[in-house]
């Protein structure tokens, strides 16, 4: 154990950060944030970026960097474009992807909000390189967003966290399975949104896709309390069952990341950090976490999967 850590203080901020923005953009856009993130078979990490155009409206673009810090190569167009004449669901663009390897197909699921006319809706794209997408359309109705595949079937069928919205009810995450990654059931609920003064009482949703650790899924969601000068994201913790992930074994209290630093602070949406990647290196501990700052910037901090257990077994509920 080790004993109670400051709230806000076990992610390590990088001393570059941000260390993407859209200044550095190789065609013109408003703001880049929210990535997804993996780590491609040759060790490269690939960030699927969220880049909004001066319409208002978001694409994904993939930048690609060797140590996953500088260095980035930025495709000079965008990766995955809005389709609204096939996809009239994707009408305003695509916002906030989760990448998950299926060792099972031998490729990527991309878990993306797409906004269109009558809402945010989660839809799936498969892919090998990066460079082409096989688009399966939305899979849940609106409003549902922060999503991601977890990456193997559990009992033959495939599951998938995600945050519908209900009025009146609340926004929490579900749990939902599928034998094809087209037809989803078996919804269920894994985690609430607390209630309440609490800093996660007004909604909660996933961060990156679930990390895989000898204990359990170690899951970061984003917590949003609402202020009189407006809502705050940060990031939580808890551990869910790894052979039943709809299972939480333990939820921990605080937060454990905050907006603190001016570009988190300060820019076209205030208070927000938001993550929707996650890489591990190679020594299996140090989590890298990409999110963005303020809707405006990528930024990236690290920490310790060991120390995340050990403080979420010191200060979680189970
Ligand atoms: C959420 C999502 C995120 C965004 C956040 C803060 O609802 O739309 O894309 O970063 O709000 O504006």
């Amino acid at each position: 154990m080790t004993g109670p850590a400051p709230a806000g203080e076990l992610l390590k901020r990088h001393g570059d950060n941000p260390i993407l923005t859209a200044g550095r953009w190789p065609y013109a856009a408003n703001t880049v944030f929210n990535p997804g993130a993996t780590r491609l078979a040759d060790g490269t990490t690939l960030l699927l970026c969220r880049v909004e155009d001066h319409k208002g409206h978001s694409h994904l673009t993939a930048a690609r960097s060797a140590n996953g810090i500088d260095g980035w190569e930025i495709d000079p167009a965008p990766t995955l474009p809005a389709e609204p004449e096939r996809h009239p669901e994707e009408l305003w663009g695509l916002e906030d992807p989760r990448v998950t390897f299926l060792e099972e197909e031998g490729r990527y699921a991309i878990a993306y909000t797409a906004y269109g006319r009558l809402g945010a809706v989660v839809a799936l794209a498969l892919t090998e390189d990066f460079r082409s997408f096989e688009r399966l359309g939305p899979v849940a109705m609106p409003w549902d967003k922060d999503a991601a595949l977890l990456p193997r079937k559990f009992n033959g069928e495939w599951a998938m966290i995600h945050r519908p919205s209900t009025i009146g009810h609340g926004s929490h995450m579900w749990l939902s399975y599928s034998p094809d990654l087209i037809h989803w059931g078996k919804h269920q609920i894994m985690l609430e949104a607390r209630t309440g003064g609490w800093w996660d009482a007004d909604k909660i949703g996933l961060s990156p896709p679930p990390i895989e650790t000898a204990e359990g899924w170690l899951v970061l969601y984003h917590g949003v309390k609402e202020t009189a000068s407006g809502s705050i994201y940060r990031l939580g913790l808890a551990l869910f069952d790894l052979h039943d992930p709809g299972r939480c074994i333990r939820r921990g209290d605080g937060w454990i990341f905050g907006p603190r630093e001016p570009y988190e602070l300060h820019g076209d949406v205030q208070d927000v950090v938001f993550p929707c990647g996650a890489t591990v290196a190679a020594d299996g501990d140090t989590l890298r976490l990409y999110y963005g700052g303020a809707d405006t910037c990528i930024a990236l901090a690290s920490g310790s999967i060991r120390e995340l257990l050990a403080w979420l077994k010191a200060n979680g509920d189970g």
